[in-house]
């Protein structure tokens, strides 16, 4: 299972793994489901749906659609490849998009931990879900995919990569940007300011409002920034997805219109 963000798959995809995993079933899991715009996640579901990998949105933080995963397990194709032990899968994907919350979620209390050989402690475990099913209890960590700038972008705006791979400030701004251009009315809705401005001044604006201010009454643009990048990730701005599938046989992706 390869668990992307919701609000930007393409993004936080490994597009090596398909290749990796050669004939091995993969089930592409969109996490954060809650935080991203529905309609934008049912294009996704049929964009993956339609091409190589089963797919599936869900909420791991609630568990919003755990049950579906494991329907998908246990009638999916999974079962139809004929196994004489437990169906052995493992949680993939890169940093923050969820894997842990996804594996406690499937786990449950009741979960068994096996270890792999006995004696060892050491390694890894498997985690008895239910019958014939195991779950590898550590989740595979894959590093993200910088494709271009505004990848980078949206990869630092769902906090996937580190810190300072893009500078806080210009990050804030192409995110108001974003916001102005494909979600208008969000930015004045949240901050009560005139939105139709530039970037920079909206921060002015929100700083102002919300007190972000440095000694002599200064804008602190560090501050708001951390503010405005703080409320896009906890769903404050609201239900946003940063990329939408592409209409071309290429897997391209473009922001929403
Ligand atoms: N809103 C929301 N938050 C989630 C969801 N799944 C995980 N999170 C949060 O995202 C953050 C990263 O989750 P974690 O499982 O540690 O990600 P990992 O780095 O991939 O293992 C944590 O703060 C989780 O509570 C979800 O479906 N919705
Ligand atoms: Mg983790």
């Amino acid at each position: 299972m390869e668990v992307l963000d919701a609000r930007a798959p393409e993004t936080t995809r490994n597009l090596k793994l398909r290749h990796y995993l050669a004939q091995k079933p993969l089930l592409v899991i969109l996490n954060k489901s809650d935080l991203a715009r529905p309609e934008a996640t049912a294009q996704w579901l049929k964009f993956y749906n339609a091409r190589e990998s089963a797919a599936l949105a869900i909420d791991a933080h609630k568990g919003t659609g755990i049950e579906n995963i494991f329907k998908y397990l246990e009638e999916g194709s999974v079962r139809r490849t004929r196994f004489t032990r437990a169906a052995r899968f493992m949680i993939i994907g890169i940093p923050n998009v969820g894997k842990s919350t996804l594996v406690n979620r499937l786990a449950g209390k009741r979960a068994a931990r096996t270890g792999d050989q006995p004696g060892t402690t050491r390694g890894r475990q498997w985690i008895r879900l239910r019958d014939g099913l195991e779950l590898l209890d550590t989740p595979g960590l894959i590093h993200p995919e910088i494709r271009d700038e505004e990848a980078a972008f949206r990869l630092a705006a769902l906090g996937t990569v580190k810190e300072k791979t893009v500078d806080r400030e210009e990050l804030a701004i192409w995110l108001i940007s974003f916001l102005q251009e494909n979600y208008p009315g969000i930015i004045e809705c949240c901050y009560e300011i005139e939105e139709s401005l530039r970037p920079l001044q909206l921060m002015e604006l929100i700083g102002r409002r919300r007190g972000c201010l440095r000694s002599g009454g200064v804008i602190d643009y560090l501050q708001v920034s951390t503010m405005v990048i703080k409320d896009f990730r906890s769903g404050k701005l609201g239900r946003i997805t940063l990329e939408l599938p592409g209409g071309g046989e290429e897997v391209e992706t473009k922001g929403i219109k």
